[in-house]
């Protein structure tokens, strides 16, 4: 049976939180749901490969910590590309400690996450006062959180039970908690249209990586496990084009809502 999905256009006015409300709208208006995981270590190469693969996203994925001449102009150019290729720019930071520890890591050391990235996310595993902690470093108008709900790692611990706990907690904080990062929809109905999901460990080709990544392919995290957005890295930015390549990837992805 086909999935009946609600229009991007429309879970936007369900959303409570600024940048999930502009990450619907985006979607929506530039008819695409893919996400590249840029994990290149120099900032050139970074910057390289946003511009090019821009057109084709909706948000771009950045770890900042592998970086290795991350300077505070590496964020301002980045948000300059988000400006001019109309993305967002998600730090998969996965924060993990107390509420306290985390306002310093969001918006201080030497990355100031939180002056340039739309959205992190972080684990639920600490309580509520990492979402909290989160909150007051970024502050909910110009920034949202997804929380790490599944992991697609072979042998990882996010047991149902977990994912539960998670999603209970997501519900608890919607003024600024607009999403997950799983392997599936994991909120059913209207009340999960509210949500978005992103789920990583795409690719084209199945096989694993040796160190425990699993893969899936566009099509079946969208069309079978009901995901909103298929975040691909090395899919993507070790072909020998990532612009062509990226959008290969979109169109699969897209046309996998249908
Ligand atoms: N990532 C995962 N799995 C997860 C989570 C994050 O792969 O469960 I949470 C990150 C790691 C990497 C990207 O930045 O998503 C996937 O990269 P590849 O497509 O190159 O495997």
């Amino acid at each position: 049976a086909k999935l009946q999905r609600t229009p991007f256009e429309d879970r936007a006015k369900l959303c409570k939180n600024a940048v999930g409300v502009a990450l619907f709208s985006l979607m929506a208006r530039k008819k695409t749901n893919l996400c590249v995981a840029a994990d290149v270590v120099e900032a050139k190469a970074l910057l390289d490969l946003a511009d090019a693969v821009g057109p084709q996203i909706c948000v771009l994925k950045t770890h900042c910590d592998i970086v290795r001449d991350w300077t505070d102009e590496t964020g301002t150019q980045l948000r300059f590309l988000a400006d001019k290729h109309d993305f967002l720019i998600f730090e998969d930071r996965k924060f993990a400690d107390i509420g306290n520890t985390v306002v310093q890591q969001c918006s201080g050391g030497v990355h100031r996450i939180a002056s340039w990235a739309h959205f992190t996310n972080a684990h639920a595993l600490p309580g509520d006062g990492i979402v909290d902690g989160l909150r007051t470093a970024a502050g909910v108008e110009n920034h949202g959180l997804l929380l790490l709900a599944q992991m697609s790692s072979a042998g990882n611990l996010l047991n149902k039970e977990y994912t539960s706990a998670c999603v209970e907690m997501a519900k608890r904080h919607t003024d600024f908690v607009f999403g997950f990062i799983s392997q599936e929809r994991v909120i059913e109905g209207s009340e999960g249209d509210a949500f978005v999901y992103m789920t990583p460990g795409v690719k084209l080709s199945q096989e694993g990586d040796g160190l425990g990544q699993q893969y899936n392919t566009p099509t079946a995290v969208i069309a079978d496990r009901n995901s909103d957005i298929i975040i691909v890295g090395r899919g993507i930015y070790k072909s020998d084009n990532p612009a062509a390549t990226a959008a290969i990837y979109r169109k699969q992805a897209w046309d996998a809502l249908a």
